[in-house]
């Protein structure tokens, strides 16, 4: 009975992390999170833009739409997660995230908060209007879209 009850806790611990796992239940949801997933990352993108563009001196500094944007970045980032939870390797996306996504999710979690993180310092040099930071401060939060990018995100 003892060796029993040993067995089966065993196997209900090595099925935990199925029991947590999510797979995509069929192509049309994995389709969807796929779109999901891009509109987020996209509306980084149109966020980074300007921020890419007052860094480089193509446009002026701005410190209202670097507040904004680096806000918008910091809440896009918090929901990277979520929209990244569910794992969609089984079925043929069109995908630039790479299987190591799902391989390494607390990784990838990790580098979200980053991100976050990078956000919020931006935030801080624009609201106090710190013109001698915020090329750096946009180089840092570029970094961290490189170095995820690097990892997770095909070429
Ligand atoms: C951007 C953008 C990215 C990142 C990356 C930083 O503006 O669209 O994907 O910055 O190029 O290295």
């Amino acid at each position: 009975m003892k060796k029993i009850l040993t067995s089966l806790t065993i196997a209900a611990i090595l099925a935990t992390p199925l029991v947590f796992a999510k797979e995509a239940s069929s192509e049309k949801q994995a389709n969807t999170a796929v779109d999901f997933r891009k509109a987020v990352l996209q509306l980084v993108r149109s966020n980074m833009g300007p921020l890419g563009a007052m860094a480089k001196g193509q446009i002026d500094y701005d410190a209202d739409v670097m507040t904004t944007n680096s806000l918008r970045i910091g809440q896009l980032a918090s929901m990277m997660g979520d929209y990244f939870a569910l794992d969609t390797r089984k079925f043929p996306v069109k995908t630039d995230a790479r299987d190591i996504v799902w391989e390494e999710m607390d990784d990838f979690k990790s580098k979200t908060q980053d991100l976050i993180n990078a956000a919020a310092s931006l935030q801080k040099v624009a609201m106090a209007k710190d013109e001698s930071n915020y090329r750096k401060a946009i180089g840092d939060l570029g970094s961290t879209c490189k170095a995820c990018h690097d990892k997770f995100k095909k070429d």
